[in-house]
């Protein structure tokens, strides 16, 4: 079969002075970073959907993207080609994984029954290919927001039948991205929130929202599907208020409905920003609950208000992020999904290589830089003598919760001339700084 990205080989690592627009700079797969290589830390996916099936279409103006396999007239013949020629990308790019929702790999159909025969045939081209490159699939997830049945929300939508249909379509979800080999599966809002409380019952749909997805739960343990479950929080975009706001909020409602062992979160970084959020805020607040899965490697545009999924290439936040992984132990099963796609105006079939090229030289400059940070200790040292005080005296006796409110005043009555130390938040970020610049 002819190649469609011809004129490009296999991606190789030739180092920081290199020229070559289509080289690594950075990400040396083989290059071990403390324990593990850097293929192992950094566990690269790409997102199926903006990078074969999205075509540079925004409110105001059509398809730009150049992409040479979109011929057939036939609906199935062109996710066909589409799918070899993403295999043919990801194999020169060299990343192991790809995460797709059901409709991004196979058109939808006239019926439920024509859709899921449609996903069925390329799912079996998927997994010959996946035999035949290696590539591995990340996570599956299922399309329940693009079609206007989805109108007014999947399982939080005020018609029952749509419920249903989205139950139907989250089995089918399951049952392929198990037999893919899937090793997460992911619940992204969609268009689970709401416009305006005039016409919506908020606490009855997050009741739905629960019952949801504990059938998902239900119906994974019943198929033997143990891929780890994972929930994408967003603040807004489609729908004005998304009921996964954040990750405190679905922390919260994972809890009230007894979920909370079930589910982890695939975290996005240009989600978080939405969110009024750092992306280290976000991965932060997670690990901490034991809840950081995955991560949609991605970056906003501060200047604007939505979801622009640019490419990840601003390595002070790549530092940061990798920071929170390294402390997290790793990603596990999850991984670093460029759910990522080009400007409108970089149409042209190199610029899918320099884009995923460029995020992943990104993490790999900052998985250096926070190694090292963490091998030197210099900020968890910080962080440690900060909170010294609770070593010894009276704040050990609160940590062992051998004094009550008594206690403490009778303390305070004695000790109310209070001496407090400096944050040094500058001082912090120039020596952040020089690590950034491989100083330190
Ligand atoms: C949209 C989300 C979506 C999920 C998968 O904003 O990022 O792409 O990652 O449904
Ligand atoms: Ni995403
Ligand atoms: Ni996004």
């Amino acid at each position: 079969m002819r190649e469609v990205f011809e004129n490009v080989s296999r991606i190789k690592f030739e180092g920081r002075g290199s020229k070559n627009p289509l080289a690594f700079k950075y990400y040396d797969p083989s290059e071990v970073v403390g324990q593990k290589t850097m293929a192992d830390h950094l566990r690269f996916s790409v997102a199926y959907w903006h990078t074969f099936t999205g075509k540079g279409v925004d409110p105001f103006g059509s398809a730009t993207m150049i992409r040479p396999w979109d011929v057939s007239s036939d609906p199935v013949e062109q996710a066909k080609a589409r799918m070899v020629a993403a295999f043919e990308f990801m194999s020169k790019l060299g990343v192991p994984y790809f995460c797709f929702h059901d409709r991004d790999i196979a058109p939808e159909g006239a019926t439920l029954r024509e859709s899921n025969r449609n996903l069925d045939e390329i799912v079996s081209l998927a997994k010959q290919l996946m035999q035949d490159t290696g590539i591995k699939l990340l996570w599956g997830t299922a399309n329940l927001f693009s079609h206007p049945r989805f109108v007014h929300g999947a399982s939080t939508s005020s018609n029952a039948d749509v419920f249903a249909y989205a139950g139907a379509q989250v089995k089918k979800a399951l049952e392929v991205t198990k037999e893919l080999g899937g090793e997460n599966y992911v619940f992204w809002g969609g268009r689970e929130g709401y416009e305006t409380l005039l016409n919506t019952d908020m606490g009855f749909e997050l009741d739905n929202l629960a019952r949801f997805l504990t059938m998902a739960v239900d119906y994974a343990k019943e198929i033997g599907f143990t891929g780890q479950f994972l929930i994408e929080p967003k603040p807004k975009e489609p729908t004005k208020h998304q009921y996964d706001f954040d990750v405190a909020t679905v922390l919260g409602f994972l809890k009230k409905y007894n979920l909370d062992s079930y589910f982890k979160m695939n975290i996005e970084a240009n989600h978080a920003t939405l969110a009024g959020h750092t992306f280290q805020h976000e991965l932060h607040l997670a690990r901490v609950n034991g809840a950081l899965g995955s991560v949609d490697a991605n970056q906003g545009d501060m200047l604007l208000g939505w979801d622009t999924d640019q490419m990840p290439t601003d390595i002070y936040t790549t530092t940061l992020a990798m920071y929170e992984i390294l402390k997290n132990g790793g990603l596990h099963s999850g991984g670093l999904n460029f759910d990522a796609k080009l400007r409108r105006g970089s149409f042209a079939l190199d610029d899918l290589f320099y884009g995923h090229i460029a995020g992943m030289d990104a993490f790999a400059y900052g998985l250096k830089v926070a190694h090292k940070l963490l091998e030197t200790k210099e900020l968890e040292d910080f962080i440690a003598t900060r909170y010294g005080s609770y070593q010894t005296g009276i704040g050990s006796q609160i940590l062992k919760g051998t004094v009550g409110l008594k206690e403490l005043e009778k303390y305070a009555l004695e000790h109310d001339q209070i001496v407090n130390v400096s944050g040094n938040q500058e001082l912090l970020e120039a020596i952040l700084n020089q690590y950034m610049m491989g100083e330190k």
